[in-house]
């Protein structure tokens, strides 16, 4: 999954596609470099940021998702608002990113009941400018664990087939770099496998990579100097399991993930570095 912002702050990107010719560009490039699908967003999720309206994010991604999937490209809106991703469904995304796993609004299961569009449920607790407040554990596997199955219960409760759903950690979403939440989740990836659906990892250029790779007087490396950390997060998600990485830099991470195949197969599938179909519109 390849990440295009349409935003002027994203932490990521620094604003680079918030331009609607330039998203639509950067989109079909992502596709062209490897990327099953292709993740466009409208609002920045970095901590601390600010929400923005309704009407703005529907400006920024609804002609992006538009274009993109008329060229035929399978496209992810990633948002909260159960309004924007109906937009979107309707101009073609396939897939509905939520990385509230629908706590933000309540109209957002009845959506999916609906459509049956895939679904990406993450692991959250709270708006950017609380979350980091509220990464709080006495055991960050087992709650993360638990608040996904209660959440997708509570989906499945409302009329959401389990089928069109991808459970994801929520790597740097109430995780703490100082903690090690997000490591002591990707070392134990296989505590998720009894929730019986695959898992999307998102960790590219996160700040628990820039802390990794401190300089020798702990700052912390810059987002634009994680991507190969962010190549090798890819290569152990994929060998461990996953069944989509979300990344910025789409090319090599694209070639991790078929690398990972080629080994885990033995050779047998040196083709795929796909996973099976999700949801009724098949992502
Ligand atoms: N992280 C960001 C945005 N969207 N979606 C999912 N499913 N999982 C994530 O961890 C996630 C996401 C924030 O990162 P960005 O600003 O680099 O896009």
């Amino acid at each position: 999954m390849g990440v295009v912002n349409v935003t002027p702050d994203s932490f990521s990107d620094g604003g680079a596609w918030f331009d609607t010719a330039k998203a639509i560009e950067h989109g079909v490039r992502l596709a062209e470099e490897g990327a099953d699908i292709v993740d466009v967003g409208g609002e920045s999720t970095r901590p601390g940021a600010q929400r923005v309206s309704r009407e703005e994010e529907l400006r920024r991604v609804g002609p992006v998702v538009r274009e993109l999937s008329r060229q035929g490209i399978a496209v992810s809106v990633d948002t909260m608002r159960a309004e924007v991703a109906a937009h979107a469904v309707e101009a073609g995304a396939r897939l509905v990113n939520d990385v509230s796993g629908g706590l933000a609004d309540p109209a957002m299961a009845r959506l999916l009941a609906k459509t049956g569009v895939a679904y990406v449920l993450m692991h959250w607790r709270g708006h950017s400018h609380l979350m980091q407040d509220r990464a709080r554990y006495a055991d960050v596997v087992g709650e993360v664990h638990d608040e996904l199955r209660d959440r997708m219960a509570a989906m499945v409760d409302e009329g959401v087939d389990p089928g069109q759903i991808v459970l994801d950690p929520g790597l740097g979403f109430s995780k703490l770099p100082e903690r090690a939440h997000n490591w002591a989740l990707l070392a134990h990836l296989d505590r998720f496998n009894d929730l019986g659906r695959p898992l999307l990892i998102a960790g590219s250029r996160k700040r628990f990579l820039g802390r990794l790779l401190s300089d020798a007087d702990g700052n912390p490396r810059d987002f634009t100097g994680c991507d190969d950390a962010t190549v090798a997060l890819t290569t152990l998600s994929a060998a461990n399991g996953a069944w989509c990485v979300r990344v910025h830099d789409v090319r090599p991470n694209a070639d991790a993930v078929r690398v990972a195949a080629a080994w885990l197969s033995g050779g047998s599938r040196l083709d795929e570095g796909r996973g099976e179909l999700i949801g009724r519109s098949g992502v």
